[in-house]
């Protein structure tokens, strides 16, 4: 007997599940127990719960139903509970050596000691919703299972837009011999429990926040914040951190990287994956609206790519998402007209904007301000205000689905096979426009090497420069080191000339009056069309010590608008600007320490001396 039976009363709902898995009947029963909600209720996903929670969201004040945009839902956050929260993320693996200098650390037990205080009660005055969920296609042969346990109905409806989830993930949860498949253990709490008659604010969240990975046991455990990444677990925490972890272990590669379907003029087809730091626009080239002629961009996905080798040899990348999680600030019809398009359709969550008077939304880059607005603090606004609008980290939340340039094999359970990658960041100097690698063993130095200025996708300090390696420094689930050998070995796995190509990008270069060299967004183009070209064999670059850089005679520049000398700068190889960017890539290998692969030592040491 448990202890809430034998106090005689059992919790609504906790004997109602739809399914007779085991170990999710006793982890869920478990976890009710610690937190106590007033009902555990099991999702379905159906549209009749989605009316439901989203109508008591507008009771409870979380959400304004938006006039202008049918069943889509404006939200504001708590001023405090806006972003990722990097230094209260935690990697628990036993082994301390096992988190890496980049990761945040505490042994498990002791994590789970603190953490376990905290849940205890903290559903309190709430419900405990079930999310049985699918990261990736559910016709896998291998579906990738979570389950989140939460009691945020923000969090169950922003999962039904980003994951696969419900009754037809549940349904995953035994094999074809019927047996228990696993999955991904996720519990959340917005700490914040009610005591009977207490009435509840729009955005519970608690001043105290973890979001903590035991990375051995596929574990994860995130209280106090309802944001995104912090809580919508399917997200950074499995197909990143865990995933990455779960990659290592079985031959994979977990990345955060957009995944897009490049078609040529002559109708051949090349998918491309590209890795940017948080906020760095890659949404908008996984949308990208070509300049050039003849050339098409489909989108696969705009976050996360799961890459794994398939029977010929190629890496094939799939989309563990379902929806689009997009930096809402500087996206209109001239710089992301897809994402336009898409969240005009509706279905929608938007959370931090600004709210129009007569129920749109509007952030800042959306054109001219209207003359009133109910900024994300929900303060009046006028163009006249000193604050921003939006918040610079408001997010966009929409279907897949819904997405006119979504390729029809984005729900392709194979993937799709990448011909090339791309890394990015964001540098007002030193990195130029496009290099590309000179083989494998380079594009993993360019990418463990890869630096960006901050941007406002996590609490901290905006335009700070940091290495960012891979754009998966917040969401390494490992060993930083060790992560950067896992590259190395996935390349030895591969007979060479069926690999992808490896790129590095910067969109960002800036001019000394601080204005960009670059026009980017649909221009970005260009640079694809010369990396597809390089696979081909049909356009030129130059060798230079940091790998091969095309002169502006290489690019398609026709009917582009922009001063050729900013192309040239923008290109640029400046080598006293590489030369001061040693010392701090010597600082950051000496920072991960003794599991920095001795090839990619190698790869400093060569630099160094090409250089000069
Ligand atoms: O972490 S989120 O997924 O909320 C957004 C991001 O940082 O990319
Ligand atoms: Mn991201």
């Amino acid at each position: 007997m448990t202890a809430v039976q034998e106090a005689g009363q059992t919790i609504p709902g906790l004997d109602q599940a739809p399914t007779a898995h085991r170990k999710l009947l006793d982890w869920v029963r478990e976890v009710a127990e610690l937190t106590t909600p007033d009902r555990v209720e099991w999702v379905t996903g159906s549209d009749e719960e989605w009316d439901r929670l989203t109508t008591k969201l507008v009771d409870a004040g979380t959400f304004v139903r938006l006039a202008k945009k049918p069943n889509s839902f404006w939200a504001a956050s708590d001023p405090d509970d806006v972003a990722r929260v990097e230094e209260r993320t935690f990697i628990c693996s036993h082994d301390e050596k096992d988190a890496g200098a980049t990761n945040n650390w505490m042994h498990p037990g002791e994590m789970k000691a603190i953490m376990t205080e905290l849940y205890r009660g903290s559903m309190r005055g709430r419900t405990m919703y079930v999310i049985p969920f699918c990261m990736g296609p559910l016709e896998a042969e291998q579906p990738m299972l979570g389950v989140e346990l939460t009691d945020s109905e923000y969090v169950v409806v922003s999962m039904k837009i980003m994951t696969r989830m419900g009754t037809k993930a549940l349904d995953k949860f035994y094999d074809d011999q019927g047996n228990e498949r696993d999955f991904v253990q996720a519990l959340h709490s917005v700490g914040a429990p009610l005591e009977p008659g207490q009435q509840d604010v729009a955005w519970p969240c608690n001043t105290t926040k973890y979001i903590t990975h035991f990375p051995e046991e596929r574990v994860i455990w995130s209280y106090g914040s309802g944001y995104g990444g912090n809580a919508l677990l399917g997200k950074k925490c499995y197909s990143l951190r865990i995933a990455s972890v779960m990659g290592r272990d079985e031959g994979w590669l977990a990345e955060h990287m957009l995944i897009l379907k490049l078609t040529s003029p002559e109708d051949k087809v090349y998918y491309i994956a590209a890795a940017f730091p948080s906020a760095c626009g890659k949404t908008n080239l996984a949308m990208l609206d070509p300049t050039i002629e003849g050339w098409k961009v489909e989108t696969i996905g705009d976050d996360i790519a799961w890459m794994r080798f398939g029977d010929d040899g190629r890496l094939y990348a799939v989309n563990p998402e379902n929806g689009f999680f997009g930096v809402a600030p500087g996206t209109d019809y001239h710089t992301n007209p897809n994402a336009m398009r898409t969240i005009a359709k509706g279905n929608s969550l938007f959370t931090n904007v600004a709210l129009t008077d007569d129920g749109d939304i509007w952030w800042e880059g959306m054109g001219e301000p209207p003359a009133h607005l109910t900024s994300w603090k929900k303060n009046d606004w006028t163009p006249e205000s000193d604050d921003k609008a939006a918040h610079p980290n408001s997010r966009y939340c929409t279907p897949i689905e819904q997405c006119e340039t979504k390729a029809p094999e984005w729900d392709d359970p194979k993937g799709v096979p990448i011909s090339a990658i791309f890394f990015g960041g964001r540098r007002a100097t030193t990195i130029p426009l496009v290099t590309e690698s000179r083989d494998w063993q380079h594009g993993t130095f360019m990418g463990a090497t890869l630096s960006s200025e901050t941007t406002a996708a996590a609490k901290g300090k905006v335009g700070v420069v940091r290495r960012d390696p891979m754009a998966m420094l917040p969401f390494i689930g490992y060993n930083a080191g060790d992560y950067f050998q896992h590259w190395i070995d996935t390349g030895k796995r591969a007979d060479a000339t069926k690999l992808p190509k490896i790129f590095y990008v910067n969109w960002f270069r800036r001019d000394e009056d601080k204005s960009f060299l670059w026009p980017g967004f649909g221009e970005n183009s260009r640079v694809l069309k010369w990396a597809i070209e390089r696979l081909e064999g049909k356009a030129a670059a130059k060798e230079t010590p940091i790998g091969w850089v095309p002169t502006a005679d290489d690019l398609d520049l026709e009917g582009l608008d922009a001063d050729p000398a900013k192309i040239e700068a923008a290109l640029k190889v400046d080598a006293d600007e590489w030369r001061a960017e040693i010392p701090l890539i010597e600082e950051w290998f000496d920072k991960i320490g003794d599991t920095v692969p001795t090839s990619l030592r190698d790869e400093l040491a060569a630099l160094k001396q090409r250089l000069g």
